[in-house]
């Protein structure tokens, strides 16, 4: 197995000695701590070097502020062609990447190319967007007058995302930024820091071939919570998009606010789906499983509340708990896996906290608990749970990153909906129904309060086509597809009289 890796590593063409700090194809070593990069999959040593220390930040973005200079002036369907040989770039090494995401993050196979998918389809789309930063044309009441508006390049971007999706994240900024003339600087999480290193190898070599791009459109700095607390307070960096827990991103919030800049934050999600009397079993059964134990459990979209009705409770729940029973656990890279490890064992204790507090708060559990045998020896393997549940308990409050699902009863829509809003996060959320006066209450505004609200698919797996992000504590912003793109950009509204008088707006009489 460990051959899989090298060889990757190898394809990939990573340096041999890791340098935490990256500026276009140049690298510099970190004066930071040190740190250990582990594989969930046993616990094997990736690497071991320097992080980048808060003092190093200004440097990097000062480059990526030189670097604005010119590629704002770039025409944007030629920062789009930057972008679409990154996208060719990620199609030649799909493979290599998404091995070491699996060995970095612990994803399945299958997982971890679509999650290198998900980022040659940000890029298309990005490629696309760069002919496509319309403006709009506004009456004006003024004769003689235009008054129009265009978007233009806003600054360098500052990117913090978490373990979870350690590159994709990344890839719907990068390439958006990128395609609306925006340097990116880059903060991934400490536990996935190789995937980082790679993405930043794979995106020198495109600069090689486009000698006209300012290298230091794409920065890296491999970093602990202080760098990214010095991102958030770079008064350089008008945008930080920032993707993880809910502390992290009120702290990087409040400093991002305190210097008036613009915060885009995808934080915590505690996604429910409701399953209403007309559901189809057999795609409830799919999809609830998909979205619950899928990259086990530890998706911001990951299915954690099943709010189902009283009379399909006790048959769900018996065809669940018989699928669970058999779900592939182990190595991530081997074939028919379809749950890999936790990230670490912090996230494994966190898992064995959540199950004992909702025991506690009279809920039944069923698996959960560490999975010794058959698997790689030093991962965190464990049993997804699920776990009945009255909805008022208190743990289901709470996001758990890992694979346990609440599942709760109800017995009419409206009291399902309150079940399902009542949480403070809002990112994803579903209903399975054959109803169609259901389905779309669920989508209406008196529905679900989330960002995403689906019908008849699962909570996650989320194309990069729509806006991605939601609402309450998982922070506002959107990311991805649609317009989200406008957070990167800067908007100018221009008057232009081309008549040989002056009229005032307002119809204002102002006679010198
Ligand atoms: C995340 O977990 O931070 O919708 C992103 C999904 C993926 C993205 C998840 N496309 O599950």
């Amino acid at each position: 197995m460990a051959n899989q890796l090298e060889t990757a590593l190898k394809k990939l063409g990573l340096p041999l000695t890791k340098q935490a700090i990256s500026i276009g194809s140049k690298w510099q070593t970190g004066q930071g701590e040190s740190l250990q990069v582990r594989s969930p999959i046993n616990g094997q040593s990736l690497a071991e070097f320097t992080m980048a220390s808060a003092d190093q930040v200004a440097a990097v973005v000062e480059q990526a502020n030189y670097a604005f200079e010119k590629w704002r002036t770039i025409p944007a369907p030629e920062r789009g062609e930057f972008v679409r040989q990154f996208g060719q770039k990620l199609r030649e090494f799909k493979e290599p990447l998404a091995t070491l995401v699996s060995w970095e993050a612990g994803k399945i196979t299958q997982e971890a190319l679509g999650e290198v998918q998900e980022m040659i389809d940000i890029c298309d789309f990005a490629v696309g967007l760069s002919r496509q930063l319309y403006g709009k044309t506004i009456a004006s009441e003024r004769p003689g007058h235009r008054l129009t508006e265009q978007w233009h390049p806003l600054g360098p971007i500052g990117v913090i995302s978490a373990f979870n999706f350690p590159v994709a994240v990344w890839a719907w900024n990068a390439a958006i930024a990128w395609a609306c003339g925006d340097p990116v600087v880059w903060k991934p999480s400490e536990k996935t820091p190789l995937t980082a290193i790679a993405c930043q190898t794979l995106v020198a070599q495109v600069l090689a071939e486009n000698p006209n791009v300012p290298p230091a459109v794409s920065c890296l700095l491999v970093g602990g919570a202080d760098v990214g607390q010095a991102l958030a307070s770079s008064p350089n960096l008008p945008l930080i998009s920032a993707t993880g827990s809910v502390p992290m991103g009120r702290a990087v919030a409040q400093t991002v606010a305190a210097r008036l800049g613009r915060s885009l934050l995808e934080l915590g999600g505690n996604n429910g789906m409701i399953i209403a009397p007309s559901a189809d079993l057999e795609l409830a059964i799919r999809s609830i499983t998909f979205s619950a134990v899928g990259t086990c459990g530890q998706r911001c979209t990951s299915l954690r509340r099943a709010i189902v009705h009283e009379s399909i409770a006790s048959k769900l729940r018996d065809q669940l708990l018989s699928v669970y029973e058999r779900l592939p656990i182990g190595n991530p890279t081997v074939d028919g896996t379809l749950v890999g490890p936790l990230i670490d064992e912090r996230a494994f204790e966190s898992m064995e906290a959540a199950l004992n507090a909702a025991k506690k708060q009279g809920g039944i559990v069923h698996g959960g608990g560490r999975v010794v045998g058959n698997v790689p020896e030093g991962g965190f393997y464990v049993k997804p749970a699920l776990v009945e549940i009255a909805p008022d308990a208190q743990i289901v409050q709470q996001e758990t990153f890992a694979p346990i699902l609440y599942f709760m009863q109800y017995d009419n829509l409206e009291t399902a909906i309150d079940i399902h809003n009542g949480v403070p996060q809002g990112l994803a959320s579903a209903i399975l129904t054959n109803d169609v006066r259901e389905a779309e209450l669920f989508c209406s505004a008196a529905g679900s309060d989330c960002g995403i609200a689906n019908v008849n698919i699962g909570t996650s797996g989320a194309e990069i086509g729509g806006a991605f992000g939601g609402e309450k504590e998982t922070g506002g912003g959107r990311e991805s597809g649609s317009d989200s793109w406008k957070l990167y950009m800067r908007r100018a509204t221009n008057t232009i009289n081309y008549s040989t008088d002056l009229p005032l707006a307002q119809g204002i009489r102002f006679e010198i």
